[in-house]
């Protein structure tokens, strides 16, 4: 039986190497055993991510464009992976008006290398895509997030960093 289910892996993976379809997760999940117990990637560039990865979805439709929470309370060394649902496109942002000093510098970074600008996070275009960004090396506080496409449809969320 295990000689069978070998078997069948091994025509999955060269399956899938000709581009033929994909039948099984499980050889990905297999060549990588680490993955899953490691903390998430930090972005290129952002401070390394030694806790929780959060998840928070972004969504647009007829009853509003929403963060999946209007808040949410990190520590820091956390991360936060926002993944664009529907609606978008969407980012991430935050108002530098609303960022102490001596917490700005760190927290640009810590959107990644690819973001659009200062304190901004690229663009989500794709439903699917995401963004993560790293708290990691932030001041406590309460930090009021935004995407920028949506300000004005009142499209926030409010990070409390402890
Ligand atoms: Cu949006």
């Amino acid at each position: 039986m295990r000689a069978i289910r070998f078997a069948l892996l091994s025509s999955a993976v060269v399956l899938a190497a000709c581009g033929g379809k994909k039948e099984d997760a499980a050889p990905a999940a297999e060549a990588a055993p680490a993955a899953a117990a490691a903390p998430a990637p930090a972005p290129a560039g952002a401070a390394a991510v030694t806790g929780t990865t959060h998840e928070v979805q972004m969504t647009g439709d007829a009853t509003g464009y929403k963060f999946s929470q209007a808040a949410i309370t990190v520590k820091a060394g956390d991360a936060i992976k926002f993944t664009f649902v529907s609606g978008g496109p969407h980012n991430v942002a935050i108002d530098p008006a609303g960022v102490p000093a001596d917490v700005k510098s760190v927290l640009d970074a810590n959107f990644g290398a690819d973001k659009m600008g200062e304190l901004s996070s690229k663009m989500l275009l794709n439903a699917g895509d995401s963004v993560t960004i790293s708290f990691a090396g932030i001041k406590p506080g309460v930090y009021e997030f935004h995407c920028t496409p949506h300000l004005a449809m009142n499209m926030k969320i409010k990070v409390t960093v402890q």
